[in-house]
């Protein structure tokens, strides 16, 4: 199946997952041979490999390891035109729908897309979202956009709309990495109830109770990027919380 296409059974069958974001600055070869079995065991449906600044040269090696330690797919989530590889499954191709900088609305874009078609892997059409948590990220830094207000759900649902209007396939909610605050279930909610796009949320999850709430509100999946870089262990925790938002969901659904 491609891998679109498994996002959007998803949120066809009310079904709820979670992906794991691996930094490859951070991914050291001792942390991936815990993390990446770990995850994979405790239900993750990808990774996701990226970041808004990589100031090493491991985005290679680290899937390479990644693809050893591992089946699931690796779906490339790039912070610049330099992060494409044909050892990647898919890579969100992102437009930054949040921001009004035309470089991360379709300049990188234009510059990537000769370079995504030559390693032959799969183009996920993203609307990525940059949300306020509470603090300046590296990605509204990097991208030199500001963030959409965390408090006004009303704006999250026009713009996704759009990006739906626009033809872009997955809508990706984030308050950034390390970010303070997750994104609001006010706003997870708003964006569920106006666009029909299977909807990734993250940014600032650091335990099974933020997910929980997360998918109650309606996020398809979960993003969780810090808080499995310190403690792999937390990846059994979270596949268990998402069995269980899977439970009551049926139960509702049902
Ligand atoms: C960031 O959504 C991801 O782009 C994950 O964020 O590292 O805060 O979990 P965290």
């Amino acid at each position: 199946m491609f891998n679109l296409q498994r996002f959007v059974h998803l949120r066809q069958n009310h079904q709820k997952s979670f992906a794991v974001l691996i930094d490859p600055d951070k991914a050291s070869p001792d942390h991936l041979a815990k993390l990446v079995p770990l995850a994979t065991e405790a239900g993750a449906m990808c990774f996701f490999i990226g970041g808004s600044l990589l100031s090493t040269q491991q985005l290679e090696s680290t899937l390479a390891s990644m693809a050893a330690l591992s089946d699931l797919p690796l779906i490339l989530f790039p912070g610049s035109v330099q992060q494409v590889s044909a050892q990647a499954d898919a890579i969100l191709f992102l437009s930054l729908i949040s921001g009004r900088n035309p470089e991360f609305l379709i300049g990188s874009q234009v510059i990537a897309a000769p370079a995504v078609r030559a390693a032959g892997i799969e183009a996920i059409p993203t609307g990525y979202m940059l949300i306020d948590g509470g603090a300046p990220t590296t990605a509204s830094y990097i991208s030199n956009t500001q963030p959409l207000p965390g408090n006004k759900p009303d704006i999250a649902a026009c713009t996704a709309l759009a990006g739906e209007m626009l033809g872009l396939r997955l809508l990706y909610l984030d308050t950034g990495s390390g970010a303070p605050h997750g994104v609001s279930t006010a706003i997870i909610r708003a964006v569920k109830n106006t666009s029909n796009l299977p909807l990734v949320v993250g940014g600032g999850i650091r335990n099974a109770e933020a997910a929980l709430l997360a998918w109650k509100a309606g996020a398809d999946v979960v993003v969780v990027g810090n808080a499995l870089e310190e403690d792999p262990d937390f990846a059994a925790a979270l596949g268990m919380a998402c069995q269980k938002a899977n439970a009551s969901n049926t139960l509702s659904v049902g």
